[in-house]
């Protein structure tokens, strides 16, 4: 089974500050992670990571026909984002949403996720484990 991984915009920047809400480790860490994961679980795992909302959409869209599944981490733009919405509704792949921080006791703006209308899960507040749940999920 083919998955593949989306990380949203500065998530790159993991590690550097904030380490209360998003933990102490980078994002090669997240990455490598994230890899182990799908390698004990046998799924192969494709990892792509983008500040920009167009590219988000433009890798979605390619995903059609490709993967079998997307875990995805749209990161800000899971507050905006009604075009990753209908990316995702587009290619109509099974997809799992993560967020490190539990966003639903966060700031007003955090608690709506337009990517939680066509996700078949939501998973936060577990940090890095929350992409385990997400590949296990698949598994
Ligand atoms: O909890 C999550 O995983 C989020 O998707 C992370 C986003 C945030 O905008 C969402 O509301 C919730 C932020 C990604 C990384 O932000 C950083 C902030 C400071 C330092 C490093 C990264």
């Amino acid at each position: 089974m083919k998955i593949l991984v989306i990380n949203g915009p500065n998530l790159n920047m993991l590690g550097i500050r904030e380490p209360d809400i998003y933990g102490k480790q980078d994002f090669a860490s997240l990455e490598k992670y994230i890899r182990d994961c799908a390698s004990e679980l046998s799924l192969s795992v494709s990892l792509f990571q983008s500040n920009h909302e167009g590219e988000i959409v433009d890798v979605i869209q390619s995903a059609y026909g490709v993967y079998d599944g997307i875990v995805i981490n749209p990161a800000a733009y899971t507050h905006t984002s009604v075009a990753i919405l209908d990316a995702l509704k587009a290619v109509g792949i099974p997809t799992v949403e993560v967020h490190l921080s539990d966003i639903s006791t966060r700031e007003a703006f955090r608690q709506h996720s337009y990517v939680s209308l066509v996700a078949k899960k939501t998973i936060c507040g577990l940090g890095f484990e929350g992409y385990r749940k997400a590949l296990e999920f698949f598994a």
